[in-house]
């Protein structure tokens, strides 16, 4: 997995095309990448640089339980949320509300997640096993600012990890995750170990191993204040993998609390600090 993301950043330095975004920063960009990554070599998590793994596990428990306000996050020490919240917090029905309280236009409340779960499990061999995030409803209007479309209602940033679609074969399950833009540096670390952490809850929930995560990215760039500490992670060498464990095997995706999931051998190279653009 490290490799291919390491390629990805020499294939973006080598093949980007310079182009503005809504942040103002410029970017390099490419466009309709993929890579894939079998778990029983090892969970997602890059070694040569060190992830904070607290915001990644914290940030998905939010999303699973509908979390849509920073205080959660907060509460337990994660900040990666708060340039985007109103000072109440809220974010607007982002992920989390989709996730789990999609409003049909019937008025029904529609819980994709637990629908996936019960699909994989009655229904395995479906092709329909679909967790998605684009409510064109809900959608910010790009003319205003996060904090403005939270407030009237609006998700305060349009959904990156838009889809994510499960397949099950050979007592595996694998996740496909489809992300129209991706920040390589910042965003896409945090995204691939987020896919890889609901693929083995959503394994263990089943009953089933965890296959292989397929990452797949729309606009996949890297900002132009990042490409110092692109140079200074490219000159890295990757290490071994880490691997999950669990500490017990909850009932449910809802009762899976920070301490369940245990990281063996995790030991990167230390961490790269970048500005975030908002
Ligand atoms: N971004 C990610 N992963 C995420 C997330 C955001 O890479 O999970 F929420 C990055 C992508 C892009 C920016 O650089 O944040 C979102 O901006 P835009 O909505 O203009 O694509």
């Amino acid at each position: 997995m490290e490799q291919q993301y390491l390629a990805l950043l020499e294939d973006i330095l080598d093949n980007g095309i310079k182009k503005n975004d809504r942040t103002g920063t410029g970017t390099l960009s490419v466009f309709g990448r993929m890579y894939r990554h079998d778990l029983s070599s090892g969970f997602p998590l890059l070694t040569t640089k060190r992830l904070h793994i607290r915001s990644i596990i914290h940030e998905l428990l939010w999303f699973l339980h509908g979390g849509t306000n920073v205080q959660y996050l907060n509460a337990n020490g994660v900040t990666i949320w708060d340039e985007w919240a109103t000072p109440d917090g809220e974010l607007g029905p982002i992920y989390g509300a989709q996730w789990r309280h999609w409003l049909g236009h019937d008025g029904e409340v529609y819980d994709q997640v637990d629908a996936v779960i019960r699909s994989i499990k009655n229904n395995p061999d479906s092709r329909r096993h679909i967790i998605n995030a684009w409510n064109v409803a809900l959608l910010p209007d790009e003319t205003k600012s996060p904090q403005q479309n939270a407030r009237e209602g609006k998700m305060a940033l349009a959904p990156c990890h838009v889809m994510y679609q499960f397949w099950v074969a050979d007592g595996k399950v694998s996740a496909m995750m489809t992300q129209r833009s991706g920040d390589i540096f910042l965003g896409i670390p945090y995204n691939a170990a987020s896919l890889g952490f609901l693929t083995h809850m959503i394994a263990h929930q089943t009953g089933l191993k965890a296959g292989e995560i397929v990452h797949s990215i729309g606009d996949l760039h890297i900002y132009s204040n990042h490409l110092e500490q692109v140079h200074t992670q490219l000159s890295r060498e990757p290490r071994l993998l880490p691997q999950l464990e669990f500490a017990r095997k909850p009932d449910s995706i809802l009762d899976y609390t920070f301490d369940d999931f245990i990281i063996n051998g995790y030991d990167p190279h230390p961490a790269i600090t970048a500005p975030i653009a908002i």
